[in-house]
């Protein structure tokens, strides 16, 4: 029962839509707990480094350009195995294919523009924390 943060970014298509709401509700309602909240429009150098593992493949530029297609809104919440239980909240990564109940599956008809991001591991929660937060915006417990 590994207590766990993990970082869950409303996309620009996500905030366009008016979906921030929706996300943080479900978030809440699920049991996680809200540790840092962010609004910010990354810039070309974060959307590169967020999206590194990517690098080369085919979609990558793309990804680039769409994440700083407008702000984002990046939250941190903690829980029981929030990982992978974020990640099964947001289905997978083809909103066409994501089952209805996850959030892709719910709003998203599209692979490029999926509302949500949610790291995948622990690695991936520290790499792509630190291109958002510094560890004194992360709220202690309460
Ligand atoms: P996930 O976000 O489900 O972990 P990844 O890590 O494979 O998916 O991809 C990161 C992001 O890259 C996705 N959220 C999506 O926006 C974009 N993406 C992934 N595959 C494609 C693709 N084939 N064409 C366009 N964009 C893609």
């Amino acid at each position: 029962m590994p207590v766990e943060r993990t970082l869950i970014v409303v996309k620009p298509d996500g905030v366009r839509r008016g979906l921030v709401g929706e996300v943080i509700s479900r978030l809440e309602r699920k049991g996680l707990k809200i540790r840092a909240l962010k609004m910010l429009w990354m810039t070309r150098e974060q959307a590169e480094e967020f999206y590194s593992v990517h690098k080369g493949k085919p979609f990558y530029d793309e990804l680039v350009k769409f994440t700083q297609s407008g702000p984002v809104v990046a939250i941190v919440v903690e829980g029981d195995s929030a990982i992978s239980v974020v990640r099964t909240m947001i289905g997978p990564t083809d909103g066409r294919k994501a089952p209805p109940g996850t959030i892709r599956g719910d709003y998203s008809l599209s692979i490029l523009e999926n509302i949500v991001h949610a790291s995948d591991s622990e690695e991936s929660y520290a790499r792509e924390f630190k291109v958002i937060f510094r560890d004194s915006e992360v709220m202690p417990g309460y």
